[in-house]
This record gives structure tokens, C-alpha cells and sequence, in this order.
């Protein structure tokens, strides 16, 4: 069965992962079909401790979900014959279920060589000859059919494809060799299955749940390539197109969490303990302890529901999240620019933002110029047009802000702050989706405009 994948953002937060988690527990006790949870990219250390202590796997990596060769393959085996299968079984075989294209493998199902049944009519052809001898048939067709396979098979010339290949690449080689079928094995060489072009009409796309996002820029690679089903979001709806009508379910509220306990508690679903925390841990990571403008009642009443079931106070479970985190002494610029850095694209500009949680501003002004050094490295591999890192005391309710890239004026034009500080101080700012993405897209469209 072709699993479907419930898969969050890039640079997974705590929401994302545990909307990803929840919803396939959510997907698999109300749907058919396998579900499996994923992240668009690497899950950091905190965050695979946390759900290691709350006893859930980590989702699955999944860094691309373009369709390989793989994808063309059909879950029945093709038959497959060995090298001392004589010619006369082989003929049977061939006969019996009306093959095309035999197979030839070794005891481990490697790949050896391969037999269609044109090949086997010219044996016989060639061996019959124009037929003059007519009376000495019989002893030359016993004669054939006492060959062994590995006489006759073709291990010479053959157009094989291995299973990661994209199948773009396998596209044009079959368009331009036009065999009736194609074997398929895996990086040991074992067979996996033979293909035709018309598995290339029957194929199947990567199917996926979005969860926590709904820009191509924040979704998986090839993401363009994969059919979604349904997405669960509280983002500004984004770029992705879809082929057909899906359940989006879009809310502005503080956190994808909170849409799915809404929607356990809707369905009468069973909520574990430990769940509760993961989901609670969702919520407040994400509102900042409610804290964040983008917290709604909403997000406080599913909290309150997920302390009823795990009998933790959700302020309190905040600040022990908060506390895993913020130090700021052991983590890398990398790792602070990186760890939560979202991509937004505006016209021909992409820019993008990280943001980073502490409760020590005053160290973070110790590290600025360094981080701007980095950041303006990264804006001119990735072709930033700007992009702001935003350090947000939860406590002190505000954001400490810095700016790198060509169009960064724009930025520091667009905020009112103090300039004598080498950084953006803002008070009271703490979303980066509600209250800096809006302004930065509004200067970049004034921009264009001039
Ligand atoms: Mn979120």
C-alpha cells in the first residue's frame, strides 16, 4: 500500500511536529490507508529529546518527493526465471501466463540478464533453419530445448533503470529505446520489477497531508510533483495549487495544534496523555506561553481541554519548554539562523526571516555583529533580497531585530525604532507571521511600485 505522508514545514518547530504526529494518529484511527509522519527536513536535537520523552518516534525525514522510478513500479513481481531453468520450462512459463519479457536473477533476486519472447522465437528460427531438413527437426528442437537460460539470455545492451532515478531521466531513455519493458533494481542489484511506458501514463504521485504550512517555499522539495490531499494550517493561504478540490482547513488561530485537537475532540478520538503534551507543547511553543498577538480563545480553550487529560498546567509546561531551549552560549550562528528560518517569496524578492527564542537579550547584542557577518553570507548564497533575524524575549514581550542583505534598508525604514542601537528593538512585537512578514511584504510591494 502506498503510505501517505502527514508532513509539516521546513525547519520543523514544535507545532509542526506535533501536528504531524497527532494528525496521522488522528488520519489512521478514522481513515483507511497507511499513514506515516514526516518533516520536510531535519528534526533538531531538542526537539527529537522532547518527543523522545513523551515516547513517540520521530517522523520521518523526507527531504524530497519528487516521483522516482520506484513510484512507477506495481506491487505484483513480475515472474522471474533462474540460469539453469531449461528453454523447455522457460517456453511453458512463457506460455502459461502469456509473458512478454522474462527476467533472469541470481539466488539473492540480483539481476542477471533478460529473455523476451522474441528472443526465444529466434532461437528457434535460427536453429530450424529454412526448414530443408525436415526429417532432422525433431532432434534439433529436442536439442533446443534441452538449452539452458543462461545460454540464451541477453546480458549485453540492456536499458535498466535503478529505483531513485528520477523518472523524467527514465522517461527519455524510454522514449528513445522503446523496449516493451524495462527492468527496475535496487543500489544492490536486486530486481525489483520491470516498467513499461504505460506505467508512465498510471503514475503515481507522492501522496501528502500538509500540516502548519501552505507555501511551496516552507513545503518539501518537488513538493510541485506530489498530489495533497488536505491541508491544516493557521498561515496566510500561499502558493500551492492542487488538482483537485481538498479539505483545507485554514483558521487564524495562535497554533496548528490547537486545530487538531478541535478536531479529536469533534470525532469523539482518543486522546492519550502523552499526546496532550505533545499537542499542548505545539500550542504554547507557538503562542509563546499566549503571549504572542496571534493567540486566540481558541488556542486557551484546547489548552484547558489538554490539561484536563494530562493534568499539567499549560503555562507551566511553556516554561519548561522555554527553559529546554534559549541558551544561547551552546547553539552555533547556524544553528540560531537556521533552526526556525522561513522563506516568503514577493514578486521577483525572496527574502526570509528566522527567528530565534531566548530569555537573555543582553547576550544576543554581544553576538549581533558576528550573526550579521553569517547572514549576509547565507543572503548571497540563497540570493536573499533580505533577511531579518528576529530574537524574541518572551518575557520582556518584545523582539531585538537585525537586518543583512541588499534591500535591508527597507526593513529598518519600515520599522519605527531607535537607530542608536545597532538593531531593531521592538516592543511588544513577538509574531513574526502577524506582526513583521506583513510589513516587510507591504515595503517590498512599495518597492515594485516606484
Ligand atoms: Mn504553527
Amino acid at each position: 500500500m502506498k503510505p501517505i505522508y502527514v508532513i509539516g514545514h521546513k525547519n520543523p518547530d514544535l507545532d509542526s511536529i506535533a501536528a504531524a504526529v497527532s494528525y496521522k494518529v488522528f488520519k489512521q484511527s478514522t481513515a483507511d490507508g497507511l499513514y506515516i509522519a514526516a518533516a520536510a527536513s531535519e528534526i533538531n536535537d531538542d526537539h527529537q529529546a522532547l518527543l523522545e520523552e513523551l515516547d513517540f518516534e520521530v517522523p520521518v525525514v523526507l527531504k524530497n518527493v519528487r516521483t522516482r522510478v520506484e513510484d512507477l513500479l506495481e506491487s505484483k513481481k513480475a515472474l522471474y526465471v533462474s540460469t539453469d531453468t531449461s528453454l523447455m520450462e522457460l517456453v511453458n512459463l512463457i506460455r502459461r501466463n502469456d509473458l512478454k519479457t522474462i527476467p533472469v536473477l541470481g539466488e539473492q533476486e540480483q539481476f542477471l540478464g533478460l529473455l523476451t519472447i522474441g528472443d526465444v522465437a529466434m532461437i528457434f528460427m535460427d536453429a530450424l533453419g529454412s526448414g530443408r531438413d525436415i526429417e532432422k527437426s525433431p532432434e534439433v528442437l529436442r536439442g533446443i530445448l534441452d538449452k539452458k537460460v543462461a545460454d540464451i539470455m541477453k546480458t549485453r545492451g540492456l536499458v535498466l533503470f535503478e529505483k531513485d532515478e528520477p523518472v523524467d531521466e527514465a522517461r527519455k531513455q524510454m522514449l528513445s529505446t522503446r523496449y516493451r519493458n524495462y527492468p527496475v533494481v535496487d543500489e544492490d542489484n536486486r530486481f525489483l520489477g520491470l516498467i513499461s511506458r504505460y506505467n508512465l501514463l498510471q503514475m503515481k504521485r507522492k501522496q501528502l497531508i500538509l500540516v502548519d504550512h501552505n507555501e511551496k517555499k516552507q513545503a518539501v522539495e518537488g513538493i510541485e510533483e506530489a498530489e495533497v490531499l488536505e491541508i491544516i494550517d493557521h498561515h496566510r493561504v500561499g502558493d500551492l495549487q492542487t488538482i483537485s478540490p481538498i479539505y483545507f482547513r485554514n483558521e487564524p488561530v495562535g497554533s496548528t495544534s490547537t486545530l487538531i485537537v478541535e478536531i479529536f475532540l469533534e470525532h469523539g478520538i482518543f486522546l492519550s496523555r502523552n499526546m496532550a503534551l505533545l499537542l499542548l507543547s505545539g500550542i504554547m511553543s507557538d503562542t509563546m506561553i499566549f503571549k504572542s498577538p496571534t493567540t486566540t480563545s481558541k488556542d486557551k480553550r484546547m489548552a484547558a481541554r489538554l490539561q484536563d487529560i494530562s493534568g499539567v498546567d499549560p503555562a507551566e509546561w511553556g516554561k519548561y519548554l522555554f527553559a529546554r531551549t534559549g541558551r544561547l552560549d551552546s547553539l552555533t550562528d547556524e544553528e540560531i539562523l537556521l533552526s526556525d528560518l522561513k522563506e516568503y517569496v514577493s514578486g521577483d524578492y525572496t527574502f526570509a526571516i528566522a527567528q530565534f527564542e531566548t530569555i537573555d537579550l543582553d547576550k544576543f547584542a554581544d553576538r549581533r555583529s558576528r550573526l550579521l557577518d553569517t547572514m549576509a553570507r547565507i543572503c548571497a548564497q540563497k540570493n536573499y533580497a533580505l533577511m531579518c533575524l528576529m530574537a524574541t524575549d518572551i518575557f520582556e514581550e518584545a523582539t531585538d531585530m537585525i537586518v543583512a542583505g541588499d534591500k535591508k534598508y527597507l526593513v529598518e525604514d519600515a520599522f519605527e525604532h531607535d537607530h542608536r542601537h545597532g538593531s531593531i528593538y521592538l516592543k511588544g512585537v513577538m509574531s513574526r507571521k502577524k506582526q513583521v512578514v506583513p510589513v516587510i511584504y507591504e515595503a517590498l510591494r512599495k518597492e515594485t511600485l516606484m
